[in-house]
């Protein structure tokens, strides 16, 4: 019977599984998997991150981005412990990724020695599965088990390698269950269902669709459902990008980052056709009293965030699909002209700054910046967002086509995610543009991975948003709690002259011509480009706040152009109980909404909530 040494073993598998490459950094208690990794060089790509946590990201960005599966792997000890952010990532957005961690040899485990730590109840809480190998030859058993159980429970799986086992050989008959492998493959709805929600799409006055990422590979029946029964859609945050932000009644995403359309609409409906989508913010959101359609995979989901009238326990597409086939056709509502009149008045009044570069205080506005990046973005762009203020800027400003790709740290919603990611997108998609967009707080959190995309010469474009500031938590304590601003400033830095210390083509941009120029450079290289734009540090239209009837609030955001719902709603007969706009919500209000959606069994009568935006 042919030898295979352990570790060689663990990368045998993976491959096996398709995994051709995985992220990671070496130490000593690695060393023997680094010896498998060198001599597997030719099925395996080790790409070598400059801290654990960025390879952790990377893996979790990877599967979020292509579907598949990464792997990463942290050393023992202080190796291991740098991938808890990255796990607790693929955690909170429900991603599938592998961590090899390694221990020290067996013999040296209990006694105190250096780096040997118990591992395994570290990482209890965010993995899926979390074991380490008790014999030479349960690893590459353990190594398919880790595979199927991220996939199957849809988050990180930890396998522990004590250094020992990885030198020694077991017997290469190990079986892997890579092509038992399928494709979730979820329920279509039942009848029943289906005939209790078209009788309330029926019945409604104001129905809209609220999306998220469970509708990923729905696109076109959204699309046909919303034209069928004239609802204007909202999504969460990560549903971006399924449906093009041209499509005219997707009015985008609701929450404290989304335009100002989405957040008022969501407080004049009656019925929400709620589909894959489990945004934390969205207790906030919605008359307490709309009935609602809920479409999720989950039955854990159903009713978890506003009470549900219809539960329908199976997959978004066949569940719209369905839908489209039973109902009849209805006539455009009044909230949805609203809705969409709403949408185009922010859509000129967002295009009026696209030239307007220097309006505040001679520093370049978001509105000029992400027109270049809309226009030069190629068709098939991955975007890699940080977390911060570019979440906003993205959400509002970056007109996606359907076929772009995207990727945040959604849930978890680490600063820093940003760099990780694109080196994740360089390495799935080594064909497409790259771009890696960061502001410059969460830029210096990872930036050090700009080592990592020069070295592999990855074609990423990263764009930072220099502002000096911690903006997303300064507009908070300016906007919610009215506090004075603390510990929010980063000092300027010459941020180009770091990038080019990194082996990188650097530029400083100040205006929209400059930015243009920098990027028709990089579109012209080979490899990575390092763009610092001097960007506005005045914060962006506050949605939570919408109080245009404050002459304070339109000066400070020159939102003249714009008009407070009512207008709209007026305009197209659509009755109010409130007026729209300003949230005033607090958490205590999210939590009380949170209990209310989570054990009223009927649908209570109470008015509605115009609650705009999201307290983050
Ligand atoms: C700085 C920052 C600010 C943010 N602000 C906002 C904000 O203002 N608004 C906002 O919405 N988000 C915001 N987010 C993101 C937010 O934290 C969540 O990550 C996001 O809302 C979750 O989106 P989701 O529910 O669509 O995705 P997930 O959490 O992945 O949920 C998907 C749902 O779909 C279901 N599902 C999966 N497959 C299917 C299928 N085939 N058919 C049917 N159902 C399926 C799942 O069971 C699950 O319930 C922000 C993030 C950051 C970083
Ligand atoms: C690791 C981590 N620490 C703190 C936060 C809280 N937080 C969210 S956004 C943000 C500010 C981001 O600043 P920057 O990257 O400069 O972007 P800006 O908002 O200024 O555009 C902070 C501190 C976080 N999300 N992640
Ligand atoms: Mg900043």
């Amino acid at each position: 019977m042919a030898k295979i040494k352990g570790a060689n073993a663990v990368l045998d598998v993976m491959y096996k599984w398709g995994i051709d490459h995985l992220y990671g950094f070496p130490g000593g208690s690695f060393d023997s998997t680094m010896n498998a990794i060198y001599e597997m060089q030719d099925k395996v790509k080790f790409i070598e991150v400059r801290h654990e946590e960025a390879g952790a990201l990377a893996a979790s960005a990877e599967y979020k981005l292509t579907g598949k599966l990464g792997v990463c792997m942290g050393s023992a000890g202080p190796g291991a412990i740098h991938l808890m952010n990255g796990l607790y990532d693929a955690k909170y957005d429900k991603t599938p990724m592998v961590a090899l961690v390694a221990n020290v040899p067996t013999p040296r485990q209990d006694i105190n020695f250096f780096q040997a730590f118990d591992e395994m109840p570290w990482f209890r809480d965010v993995a899926v599965w979390v074991h380490q190998a008790k014999t030479k030859e349960a690893l590459p058993v353990l190594m398919d088990t880790a595979i199927r159980q991220a996939y199957a429970k849809k988050g990180p799986a930890v396998l522990v390698i004590p250094k020992d086992f990885g030198w020694q050989e077991i017997e290469d008959n190990y079986r892997v269950s890579a092509s038992n492998h399928v494709a979730d493959n979820y329920a279509a709805p039942t009848a029943e269902s289906i005939e209790a929600a078209t009788k309330l799409i029926k019945e409604a006055k104001n129905p809209v669709v609220y999306f998220g990422l469970g509708a990923s590979g729905a696109a076109d029946e959204l699309k046909e459902f919303s034209d069928k029964f004239k609802m204007p859609m909202m999504s969460s945050y990560l549903g971006k990008g399924i449906v093009e932000d041209s499509f005219k009644p997707y009015l985008g995403t609701i929450g404290r980052i989304g335009a100002k359309a989405p957040n008022e609409v969501q407080g004049h409906t009656d019925l929400v056709v709620w589909v894959g989508n489990n945004s934390p913010f969205s207790v906030l959101w919605f008359p307490k009293n709309a009935k609602v359609i809920q479409i999720d995979v989950d039955p854990e989901k159903q009713g978890k965030r506003h009470s549900v009238d219809v539960s329908i326990l199976a997959d978004a597409k066949k569940s719209l699909r369905a839908l489209i086939d039973a109902g009849e056709a209805r006539e455009e509502s009044p909230l949805y002209k609203a809705a969409l009149a709403d949408r185009e008045e922010w859509d000129a009044w967002t295009a009026s700054f696209a030239d307007d570069h220097l309006k505040d205080e001679g520093r370049v506005r978001q509105e000029p910046i992400w027109d270049v990046i809309n226009k030069e973005a190629a068709d098939n762009a991955v975007f890699a967002i940080d977390v911060g203020n570019v979440n906003m800027d993205h959400v509002r400003l970056l007109n996606m086509n359907g076929k772009q790709r995207w990727t945040t740290s959604g849930l978890h919603a680490t600063m820093g995610y940003g760099a990780p990611a694109a080196v994740a997108a360089a390495t799935a998609y080594p064909d497409r543009e790259v771009w890696h967009l960061a502001g410059d707080g969460g830029f210096a959190m990872m930036g050090q991975e700009l080592l990592t995309l020069a070295r592999y010469n990855m074609h990423v474009l990263t764009v930072v948003f220099t502002n000096e500031t911690l903006g997303y938590i300064e507009a908070e304590q300016r906007d919610e709690s009215n506090q004075p601003l603390s510990g929010v400033i980063i000092p300027d830095n010459d941020w180009a002259k770091v990038a080019e210390g990194m082996n990188m083509k650097a530029f400083t941009v100040h205006d929209k011509a400059e930015f243009e120029a920098a990027v028709e450079e990089w579109k012209k290289m080979d490899g990575p480009a390092f763009i610092d734009v001097k960007y506005t540090k005045h914060m962006a239209y506050s949605t939570e706040l919408n109080t245009l009837d404050d002459p304070e609030f339109v000066k400070y955001y020159h939102a003249e152009a714009l008009h407070p719902f009512s207008y709209f709603a007026e305009k197209f007969g659509l009755e109010i109980d409130a007026a729209s706009g300003a949230s005033g919500h607090s958490e205590d209000k999210a939590d009380a909404l949170q209990v209310q959606a989570t054990t009223s069994a009927s649908t209570p009568e109470t008015a509605p909530d115009t609650t705009s935006g999201a307290s983050h």
